[in-house]
């Protein structure tokens, strides 16, 4: 079955990113729940932010699962990605995933690699970047199966990493990995840039697609841009994916309208059987 997601931001540096909700999370899931949605995602500062106990509870309380968590804090917050030329760095990068893994892991949830994916430049060469971020996949991506869960690998627009810009690429890294505990991240937003159907990219990498961000073309919520939502829908039942289709959409036109308007594109799209 595929079931509703929305995103929660606790990154105060992320602020006028693409988060629905933000801040404060007992809020977040109070709304989330009384909308209807199945599942929160957190965008945390650090990986000890999703503690367990508390969230378990906010969660129970307001019957919602814990969908993901991201990874992006890493990069916006301490500049730390997993192709960056020092050694050290690279180690912090992953060690701040690692600690992710194990945090949202505990709550049965997967773990995010987006922004952290990082990118080639003038000192690391597209090789030796995609060598780290292989082996960073493959380490990681056994690290979540201890708990039981998939690891996401979002291939991201042009403007955000030169590594993997579209689906197909991103399953031709995957195919590459020692582990086959890494699912792709269909982001919605991303695949409007880069990809030439979105439809065909889902059916084309089918299986290995692990969790979507619904969202539109102009990164608001679903049905406030130019995607043609029908198609994309009909080919995720078509490859049987049963994962979240998660808001990571900009507030607006503020946080509780996108909210309604995520829910009610999915109750549209994603109608129960
Ligand atoms: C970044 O553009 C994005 O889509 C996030 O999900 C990655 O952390
Ligand atoms: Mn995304």
């Amino acid at each position: 079955m595929i079931r509703s997601c929305v995103t929660v931001s606790l990154v105060s540096e992320a602020r006028g990113g693409p988060f629905v909700f933000w801040d404060d999370l007992p809020a977040a899931c109070r709304s989330a729940s009384e909308l209807g949605f199945d599942a929160i995602e957190i965008f945390p500062p650090a990986p000890e932010a999703v503690e367990e106990i508390s969230v378990r509870r906010l969660l129970d309380e307001n019957g919602l699962k814990l969908a993901a968590v991201g990874t992006g804090a890493g990069w916006v917050r301490h500049k730390l990605h997993l192709c960056l030329p020092e050694a050290d760095k690279r180690v912090a990068a992953r060690d701040f995933i690692r600690r992710t893994i194990d945090a949202a892991g505990k709550l049965g949830a997967s773990t995010i690699i987006g922004s952290m994916q990082g990118r080639w430049s003038e000192l690391v060469s597209r090789e030796a970047a995609l060598g780290y971020l292989a082996e960073s996949l493959g380490e990681l991506g056994e690290h979540a199966r201890k708990h039981g869960v998939p690891l996401f690998y979002e291939p991201l627009n042009r403007y955000e990493t030169n590594l993997c810009n579209s689906l197909e690429s991103g399953v031709e890294l995957l195919e590459s990995l020692s582990t086959d505990n890494v699912r792709l991240l269909a982001d919605l937003f991303h695949m409007n840039i880069e990809e030439p159907n979105i439809a065909v990219a889902i059916r084309t990498a089918g299986r290995h697609i692990g969790h979507v961000h619904f969202v539109d073309s102009n990164r608001r919520p679903a049905g406030s841009g130019h995607i043609d939502y029908a198609p994309v829908a009909a080919a995720l039942r078509e490859i049987g994916y049963d994962g979240y289709v998660s808001a990571e959409a900009l507030p607006y036109p503020d946080s509780q309208s996108a909210a309604r308007l995520t829910i009610q594109a999915y109750r549209k799209y994603f109608p129960k059987a």
